[in-house]
Order: C-alpha cells, then structure tokens, then sequence
C-alpha cells in the first residue's frame, strides 16, 4: 500500500523516497490549526487520512526555522514568512546579529488504521539539526537551505543524500523507515 505523503512541497517528496519505497506526493489542503509543529502535522494528517477516504496510511511533515536571536522566529511561520519576506531577508535580519545559531526542526505525522483498529490511529516522528544563518549559497534544496550552514555547508550546497544524512527530515524520515519496518513492505529492503 503506497503512503500519501500530504504536501505542496516536491523537495519534501524527494527526500522521502530516499527512505520509503512506495510514496506517493498528494496536494491537499488540511486546515493549518494554530499551534506547534506536532499539533498541526497530527491534526493535519488526521484531517487528510479521514478526507481522503479513510483507507491508504497518509503522511503529513510540519517543519520550522527557529532562529536564536531572533526568539525562535519565524518558527512555525516559516511558510508565510519564506512567501511574504523571502529568504533573503531572513539572512539581512540576521546579519547584524553576533549569535546566528538556529536549528530546523520537523514533525512526521502518519495517520493509519491498523486491520483491528476502530478508529485512526496518528504517530510523529520529529527531527532536529543545529546549524548558522548565512549569506545565501548553493542551488540545491529548497526553501531555506541557501541560507543554512551546517558543518560549513549550507543545505544548498549538498546533494539530497548528502542533506538527508544530517537533516532534520532526515532524522525524522530515519525513525519513521525504523518504524514501519514493523509493517511488511513499506521500507527501502523490505520485501
Ligand atoms: P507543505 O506544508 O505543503 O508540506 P511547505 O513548504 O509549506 O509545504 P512547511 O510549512 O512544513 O512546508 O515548511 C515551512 C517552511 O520551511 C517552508 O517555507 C519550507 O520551504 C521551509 N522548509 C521546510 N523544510 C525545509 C528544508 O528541509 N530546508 C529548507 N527549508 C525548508
């Protein structure tokens, strides 16, 4: 059975496959409740399993920018502040800043129901990575990646593989493979 991964993100569907054999990007467009990252991944994949006919396992990723200096922001406005402000001017508002550490973070949230279950069940896996807001460099990756160092690399200037085996999705897409490497064919090797 494929899992629908929920997202208008192709960079997020990318780096998933590098975990999980069957996946498939759907767009749809679950209600973004006001909270942290894991109650909008879990609300959103509740919303999206349920919506979607309430059959195939769903899976949704909340992910945020979290700036030290800048008190966590944008956090879980990255979205609307990478449309409205732009990259950019993410890195102009820290350039003047001594301490631009900052980490990525995101939740996994796979809404499912299991063969004896009456109701849908929802599981999150989060992942983290620390790193330094720069001036932008590289092409790769997507959204806030030029301007993401870590280790003296940003995110944009690595190769997905290279990306996945320090980033956030990464560690979380890890423990999710782990995870379903429980349920028969679903991970990378399973048969
Ligand atoms: P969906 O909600 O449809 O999945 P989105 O791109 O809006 O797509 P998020 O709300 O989770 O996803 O992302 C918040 C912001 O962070 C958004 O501007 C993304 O481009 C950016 N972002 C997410 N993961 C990222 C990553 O691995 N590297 C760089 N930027 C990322």
């Amino acid at each position: 059975m494929p899992i629908r991964f929920v997202t208008s993100n192709e960079g997020k569907a990318e780096e998933a496959r590098e975990y999980l054999d069957d996946v498939e990007r759907v767009d749809f467009d679950y209600t973004e409740i006001q909270g942290d990252l894991e109650s909008v991944a879990a609300a959103g994949a509740r919303e999206a399993f349920v919506e979607l006919g309430g059959t195939d396992p769903v899976l949704v990723d909340d992910a945020g920018l979290f700036v030290r200096a800048l008190v966590g922001f944008p956090g879980p406005y990255s979205s609307y502040v990478e449309d409205t402000l732009g990259v950019e001017r993410v890195w102009r508002l820290c350039e003047r800043e001594d301490d631009r550490r900052a980490h990525f973070r995101t939740v996994l949230a796979y809404a499912h129901r299991p063969e004896d279950a009456l109701d849908v069940k929802v599981e999150t896996f989060t992942g983290s990575v620390p790193g330094t807001i720069v001036e932008p460099r590289g092409d790769g990756g997507f959204g806030y990646d030029p301007i993401f160092e870590h280790d003296g690399t940003t995110m944009a200037e690595m190769s997905t593989a290279e990306k996945n085996a320090v980033s956030h999705r990464g560690r979380a897409l890890a423990k999710f493979a782990d995870y379903l490497a429980g349920e028969p064919a679903q991970t990378k090797g399973a048969e």
